[in-house]
């Protein structure tokens, strides 16, 4: 698919004010599931259009009530299709060198992640195909896979660094995910992964490694302004609970926001860890007991499920999804995009795998992936759910039922997207009406 760059910014510029006014577009007969906190599950709004200008929400209403309102706008008939708010992936490695088809294959003859990882595979095999790769080449290699999530409907998407480790290929990789956030029609949110693996070589070891990452990247980092928040990989082939901490401190010292890989593999208490740390969220929770939960719980983070990821390395234990819904701490879905144990882009099957495999309903799964993927990221006052003030971030599918979403495998529903306003087209599709000039 090719969404050519200019195709969101070209209509803003032509866009001219009129007496002052920014110009109004008018999305109208829609079916609305809004997804603003009042709104349960899958309920259709009983209002069907909306209005937008300078790529904000400014009203929601029947078409005839904003007609009246906004005599002047553009109207855009959305034919009663389903709209949902643009679809959220907060977690994804999207960026990074080389695939890891060999190691499936190695996995599939019996040899176990861990193992691999041991022997010197998994993340450092992809660190190394990562830093050979200059910033733009790690940009336009990412892009057949943020094309396939913008075919699913995504419009805004995390990207984490991670696979280069050293500060320089780190940097470099936080400068590739903003690039594709000027290269497509989809806001990008940047996670500096700043304890992922630890080097081979590294003087000192992971301690070693802890220590430089404290006192030389993670202030070098946040100068950049490159990370939106920082990301730590806690497993028993990672770091520990200690170090981790350590990382947190002074991320937080440094005014930059903490979330965790916590308890995929086992549990290393890094739930608690991560709430402790006041964390936006707290990611894949396979081994999360009832504990951490509650510490997730009392801090407000969000658990965020990670479907792909269980389903590639055949994992037997779902997170805690019926605690967690008890607890009532807020569950977001994302891809985790990356080489190594979810080669996967996209989000529509995220939602589905985490229904199937996790027992989520359709309703948690639609909330997953707008309100509650929008919390995981901080940006929940932005976006997330359409609503008046938000950004106008819409998702326009060719399905009946909110369900549907979730049911089907492969199915491209994707009608069109919204992004700031700014309709773009979903793969292979024209847009069905051209906007005004
Ligand atoms: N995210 C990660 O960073 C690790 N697992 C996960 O879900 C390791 C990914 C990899 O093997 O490359
Ligand atoms: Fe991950």
């Amino acid at each position: 698919m090719q969404i050519p760059a200019s195709s969101a910014s070209a209509t803003t510029s032509a866009a001219s004010a009129v007496g002052g006014q920014p110009p109004v577009q008018l999305f109208a007969h829609a079916r609305l599931l809004t997804m603003s906190g009042g709104s349960s599950g899958t309920a259709i709004d009983r209002r069907d259009s909306i209005a937008a200008a300078d790529g904000r929400i400014v009203a929601l209403g029947s078409e005839a009530e904003l007609r009246r309102r906004f005599p002047e706008a553009q109207l855009n008939d959305l034919q009663g299709r389903l709209v949902t708010p643009g679809l959220i992936d907060c977690h994804t490695h999207i960026v990074h060198g080389g695939d890891r088809s060999a190691e499936m294959e190695r996995r599939l003859a019996g040899e176990s992640y861990e193992n691999i990882a041991r022997a010197g595979g998994g993340i450092l095999s992809t660190a190394a195909a990562t830093s050979r790769l200059t910033e733009s080449e790690l940009a336009t290699t990412a892009l057949p896979r943020v094309d396939a999530l913008l075919a699913d409907g995504v419009t805004t998407l995390e990207i984490k660094s991670g696979y280069g480790i050293e500060l320089e290929v780190e940097l470099r990789s936080l400068r590739a995910a903003r690039q594709i956030g000027a290269l497509r029609p989809v806001s990008v949110a940047t996670t500096y992964l700043a304890a992922h693996v630890v080097p081979p070589q590294f003087p000192g070891g992971s301690e070693g490694y802890v220590e430089r990452v404290c006192t030389h990247y993670l202030p070098a980092v946040a100068a950049s302004g490159l990370a939106d928040a920082v990301d730590a990989y806690c497993e028993s082939i990672a770091f520990s609970v200690d170090q981790v901490a350590r990382v947190f401190d002074r991320a937080r010292g440094l005014g930059l926001p903490v979330k965790l890989h916590a308890d995929q593999l086992s549990n290393m208490h890094a739930a608690a860890l991560a709430a402790r740390f006041r964390a936006l969220s707290a990611d894949h929770l396979e081994f999360t007991d009832d504990a951490g939960v509650a510490a997730l719980a009392a801090a407000g983070t969000v658990a965020v499920l990670l479907p792909g990821a269980f389903h590639f390395l055949r994992q037997r234990q779902a997170p805690p999804v019926q605690a967690l819904r008890r607890a009532r701490v807020p569950m977001a879905i994302a891809s985790d995009c990356n080489p190594g144990t979810s080669p996967l882009s996209s989000l529509l099957t995220a939602m589905n795998l985490a229904a199937v495999e996790f027992g989520l309903s359709t309703a948690e799964c639609l909330a997953a992936v707008t309100r509650e993927a929008a919390r995981a990221l901080g940006v929940l006052a932005d976006r997330g759910s359409i609503e008046v003030g938000k950004s106008c971030d819409l998702a326009i599918w060719n399905v009946e039922q909110p369900a549907a979403l979730v049911y089907s495998l492969g199915s491209r529903p994707l009608h069109e997207s919204v992004w700031r306003g700014q309709r773009v087209a979903a793969a292979g599709r024209p847009l069905a009406v051209p906007p005004a000039a």
